[in-house]
């Protein structure tokens, strides 16, 4: 019998992601797709036409505010393990829709658990809980581990600490294999294009493809532990591996500022940014050095009311228990991004020399 793994959130970067992985490993892979007017599995393309995996791949309609309807996907799947990766995940609108984030981030991840209760399944079923470095927010020590105290700054992160502590409570009350997984900012070239990551990738890639833009940022001295998603989904899936369930950061153990990203995604096309104006404030602007073009603004609808400053994991118990480690620098996954944003754009095959420029950061 193949295992059967249930996934929320699958269109979503990591479900698209953690599918291709499963698949790969053998198993049947179910998951949760909103119905919406536009077509929202793009990312999953690549396995729907692969006719080697795609006969083990089920998309079922479904919403994580429905709790019926996931009573009744996971009475019919009986899934060996429970991946819930749906939620609203974008910090800052979590702000514009905080009882629709509380609802979707927050009770969706009981309604899951309940599920796996009301199906009887507690003995067979193991879950995890997409949690997040967000928990951290105002941080109380640095870097941040397990057991360092949760102070969340945002909608999405208050949302987030139901969803961590429920979890741990089901695993407590009755027994449940189920984990979270707090997981530090994690991207790739399928990240959503409005994270930082990938709207600097994806602007940079305009520019350097001869396309007119100036890259419209927050605050740029924030500071994020930035990692590779492909990586952190076998991570998800080492964790619902173990004898006994638990807790696990999963990071790289570096931190990178946004204007340091900014600087680092320009250099690969061989553009220095010289900063002008008050560090820090509405007027700095980022201009070309050699041309004096300008090609970074700050924009204050960017801005946070609460921002999280600094996020640094610290991945030891990772390491130490699951064997799972981040190999990808910051570098190599802005350039990845990068070559492939410029890849969709761009017709004219330049080639995008890089050499000794990823170690630079
Ligand atoms: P993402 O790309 O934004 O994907 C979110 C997924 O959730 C999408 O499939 C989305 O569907 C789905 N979803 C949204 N609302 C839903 C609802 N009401 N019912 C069911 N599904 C719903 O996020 P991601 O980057 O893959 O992250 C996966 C999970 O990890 C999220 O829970 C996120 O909060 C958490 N997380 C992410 C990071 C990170 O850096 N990426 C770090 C820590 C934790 P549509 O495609 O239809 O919108
Ligand atoms: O912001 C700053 C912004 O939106 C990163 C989600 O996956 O990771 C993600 O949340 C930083 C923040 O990600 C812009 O203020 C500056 O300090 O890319 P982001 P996030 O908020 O860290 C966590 C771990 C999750 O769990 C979330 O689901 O960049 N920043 N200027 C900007 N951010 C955005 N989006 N846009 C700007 O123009």
């Amino acid at each position: 019998m193949k295992k059967r793994a249930l996934i929320t959130g699958v269109t979503g970067q990591d479900g698209s992601y953690l599918s291709k992985l499963l698949l790969e490993k053998g198993y049947e892979v179910y998951g949760i797709q909103r119905r919406s007017s536009t077509i929202n599995t793009h990312r999953l393309d690549q396995i729907l036409k692969d006719r080697t995996i795609n006969k083990n791949f089920f998309l079922h309609y479904g919403d994580l505010s429905d709790g019926t309807n996931i009573v009744r996907l996971v009475s019919e799947i009986q899934p060996d393990e429970i991946y819930n990766l749906g939620a609203m995940s974008q910090v800052q609108i979590s702000s514009d829709s905080p009882e629709y984030t509380a609802n979707i981030d927050g009770v969706g991840a009981l309604r899951v658990l309940e599920a796996i209760r009301i199906c009887g399944l507690e003995n067979k079923t193991k879950f995890y809980q997409a949690s997040t470095s967000e928990l951290f927010g105002k941080v109380t020590e640095v870097p941040q581990t397990e057991k360092t105290p949760f102070y969340p700054r945002s909608p999405y992160g208050v949302a987030k600490l139901y969803a961590h502590w429920i979890t741990v409570n089901y695993r407590e009350m009755y027994n449940l294999f189920a984990c979270n997984g707090i997981l530090f900012n994690h991207e790739s070239p399928i990240r959503g294009e409005e994270f930082v990551t990938r709207k600097i990738t994806k602007m940079v890639a305009k520019i350097f493809c001869g396309q007119q833009g100036v890259l419209s940022l927050g605050n740029l001295d924030t500071k994020r532990d930035w990692g590779y998603a492909k990586e952190y989904v076998e991570g998800m899936w080492l964790m619902l591996q173990q004898e006994s369930p638990g807790d696990f950061i999963l990071a790289t153990g570096k931190s990178t500022s946004v204007r340091e990203l900014v600087e680092l995604v320009f250099r690969f096309i061989d553009i220095e940014i010289e900063w002008i104006g008050e560090r820090g404030s509405l007027d700095e602007i980022g201009i070309n050095k050699k041309t004096g073009k300008l090609l970074v603004n700050i924009d204050p609808r960017y801005y946070r009311n609460n921002e999280v400053d600094l996020l640094l994991g610290d991945p030891s118990k990772a390491k130490e228990i699951l064997g799972w480690e981040a190999k990808m620098n910051v570098g190599e996954l802005a350039y990845k991004m990068l070559r492939s944003d410029i890849d969709q754009i761009n017709h004219n095959n330049k080639i995008l020399n890089i050499s000794n420029r990823i170690d630079a950061i």
